[in-house]
């Protein structure tokens, strides 16, 4: 008879962890918005190791994935598996951001009880030792637990944690931060299977084509942790992510490259997704995010349109020159907004704005003012809000920090959606509500519409537009969360929460659940049924096509003399004059540079319709990201 040795099975469990709400509950979701690209770079990397055999002919190394944003972490369950696998394992939890870093050494410290391994990897942790000269005192708590902090990136040093894992001698701090790795070719990008992303909304995967991002933004965190030296995957490379993509169905991607416009080999990866699209005939469709500067690099917006871009972030961070000198965003010109933004839409892309409320110049009426001026002259179809946040990483906390400013010492609100440290002009209140009101001054019903009409006017098909609309439109206004922390139907669980809160009574607990649970299911149906019907309104109304107003105005024909975004105040005056000084444009504004639009007020004609084609957009992800 045949024998088998018994092969040992090393158990390696991956876990993106998530966040506490403001009632202490872990934010969970039936559908979470979108795969996590950090777990899909580790977990990648760890099952290409075990299937080279990394741990040897003995033993076998079993990767599971787990987004906590979607499935409960159960950790007893977890460190049973282990102690059935003869001791054998190791949990890394993954991706860890600031505000994620709580919950994570809460997932932890039962997981170190029952003796099992644990290892904490991503942004907080690697943004803390780049940035600061000694460790965190979060981290330090972390390590007395026993848990391994893992600092930097795991294309190089994934394999040694693994091996040391398999030993039992997991060390306190593996720091990598010192050299970053190339990620040109490695033999296993990132990917995450299908059983795992159908967890989420749509059909949509995450990868990054690239990593660093040459600019200073001082509350940026990504230049202090990635570099700004550009690092790129080869177009060989993401062919192979993308052919194993639609190889399980999937046909949407997120890139989440901070700033694609800056990846260095941005045109060689556009030609092949070019080559996949126009001769090998793949649909494919992605979103990426980049800077104000990009309708500046040759071919970037004509080639985003080919290779299938849908849609675009874009860092447009303030409209303030003031606010945008004083965070080094001086790549940032107000003067580039309009013509940048009408590039894209030229094309039929949607752009999408990351806007930052809190720099040192703003005030609640100040805020006001610029939205209402974005809601006038801007061409934007969505936009996004965040606080000013001195993230762990950047230079903005950096700074804080060493002068011993108070910052909220509880990372689980460092979500860029609480405000954690003082304000020259604002008191925390005024700057809380400020950030909360944001979403009420932009997303009136009025700018809805005018939203859809400028979209319908420029070819967009408002019909994939709805969905990202009321997503964005609606999650802060419903739920009093970031509509990138947003989900599908809520998962609470009366035990999973945050230890030093009270477990609240079953019919306390599960009342409120309910009555949340109906709130929100009727507010959504309500809001939808409304965004339904403009969006009907439009479509029968025959002139919608021709609509224009001043966001829409060609920057050739636009009366720079009276745009708020212009003369908002003496930081934006100098900052145009500085500008027209460098175009050589005559002080009344004249000679304005074209922005490739038609420029007698009408790209919105017939021709420009049928060009940009609404049927061209149907049938995209509606999945916000
Ligand atoms: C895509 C993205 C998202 C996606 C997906 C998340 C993800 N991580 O994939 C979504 C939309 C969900 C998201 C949401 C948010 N995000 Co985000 N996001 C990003 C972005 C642009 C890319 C992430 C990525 O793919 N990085 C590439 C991967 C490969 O790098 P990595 O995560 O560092 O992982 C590597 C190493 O750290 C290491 N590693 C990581 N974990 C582990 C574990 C082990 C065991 C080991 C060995 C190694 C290891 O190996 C990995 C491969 O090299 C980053 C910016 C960036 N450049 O990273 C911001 C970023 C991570 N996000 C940030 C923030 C603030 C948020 C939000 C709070 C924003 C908001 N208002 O909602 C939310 C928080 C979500 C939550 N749960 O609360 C900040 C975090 C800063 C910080 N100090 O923590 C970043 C850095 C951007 C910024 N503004 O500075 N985000
Ligand atoms: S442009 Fe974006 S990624 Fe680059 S430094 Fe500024 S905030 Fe960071």
């Amino acid at each position: 008879m045949l024998r088998t040795a018994p092969v040992r099975r090393f158990q390696l469990i991956l876990i993106k962890p998530s966040h506490y709400d403001r009632d202490g509950y872990v934010v969970q979701w039936l559908r979470s918005t979108m795969p996590s690209n950090s777990l899909a770079a580790v977990y990648s990397l760890a099952k290409g190791a075990g299937e080279r055999g990394l741990l040897g002919p003995d033993m076998a190394l079993d990767v599971t994935a787990i987004d906590e944003t979607n499935t409960r972490v159960r950790p007893r369950e977890i460190a049973e598996r282990i102690r059935k696998n003869g001791g054998l394992g190791l949990v890394g939890i993954v991706g860890v951001q600031s505000n994620e870093f709580p919950r994570a050494v809460d997932i932890a410290r039962p997981l170190r009880e029952a003796g099992i391994q644990v290892m904490i990897g991503g942004f907080h942790v690697s943004g803390c030792l780049a940035m600061l000269k000694e460790t965190q005192a979060d981290i330090k708590e972390a390590q007395d637990l026993g848990i391994s902090i893992y600092a930097g990136e795991a294309e190089e040093g994934l394999e040694e944690a693994i091996l040391d894992a398999a030993k039992g001698e997991l060390r306190p701090l593996y720091d990598h931060m010192k050299h970053l790795p190339g990620i040109g070719d490695i033999a296993s990008p990132p990917f995450l299977p299908m059983d795992f992303i159908k967890r989420t909304i749509g059909n949509v995967t995450s990868f990054d084509a690239g990593r660093g991002c040459p600019f200073q933004c001082s509350f940026c965190t990504i230049i202090n942790v990635q570099g700004r030296k550009s690092r790129y995957r080869s177009a060989d490379s993401i062919e192979r992510i993308i052919r194993m993509n639609w190889a399980q169905g999937i046909k949407r991607f997120f890139i989440t490259d901070d700033n694609f416009a800056r990846n260095k080999d941005w045109e060689a990866i556009f030609d092949r997704i070019i080559k996949l699209r126009e001769e090998d005939g793949m649909d494919i469709r992605f979103v990426i995010q980049v800077d104000t500067l990009c309708h500046k690099i040759e071919n970037f917006i004509v080639k985003s349109k080919r290779a299938g871009v849908t849609r675009v972030f874009i860092g447009l961070e303030n409209i303030n020159p003031a606010n945008l000198i004083a965070a080094k965003k001086r790549q940032n010109k107000i003067t580039e907004y309009r013509k940048m933004l009408l590039e894209w839409k030229a094309v039929g892309i949607m752009t999408f704005a990351g806007y930052i409320l809190g720099f040192e110049n703003d005030t609640p009426e100040s805020i006001r003012q610029d939205l209402e001026i974005i809601k006038r002259e801007l061409p934007l179809d969505m936009i996004e809000f965040f606080v000013l946040t001195p993230l762990p990483g950047s230079e903005d906390h950096k700074v804080l920090y060493e002068k011993g400013v108070w910052m909220d010492p509880d990372m689980n609100k460092y979500d860029v959606e609480h405000v954690v440290t003082a304000h020259p002009k604002m008191t925390q209140r005024e700057w809380e509500d400020a950030y909360l009101s944001a979403w009420d001054i932009f997303y009136t019903s009025e700018h809805l519409e005018t939203i859809l009409r400028r979209a319908y006017a420029t070819g967009i098909n408002i019909r994939s537009l709805l969905p990202v609309l009321m997503w964005f439109s609606s999650a802060v206004k419903i739920d009093k969360l970031h509509p990138l922390q947003w989900g599908l139907f809520r998962l609470k669980y009366r035990k999973d929460r945050r230890p030093g809160l009270p477990l609240e009574s079953p019919l306390a607990f599960y009342g409120g659940y309910v009555a949340g649970m109906t709130r929100t299911g009727f507010h959504l149906a309500r809001r939808w049924l409304h965004l339904k019907s403009i969006a009907r309104k439009i479509e029968a109304d025959p002139n919608a096509k021709f609509f224009m107003d001043d966001a829409l105005t060609p920057v050739a024909e636009e009366d720079a003399e009276h745009m708020g975004l212009y003369t908002q105040n003496d930081a934006a005056r100098v900052a145009v004059e500085r500008e027209h000084r460098v175009a050589g444009v005559k002080p009344n504004g004249s000679g304005h540079v074209g922005n490739g639009l038609h420029t007698n007020g009408h790209h919105h004609d017939e021709h420009a319709h049928d060009h940009h084609g609404h049927d061209e957009h149907r049938g995209e992800a509606t999945q916000p990201v």
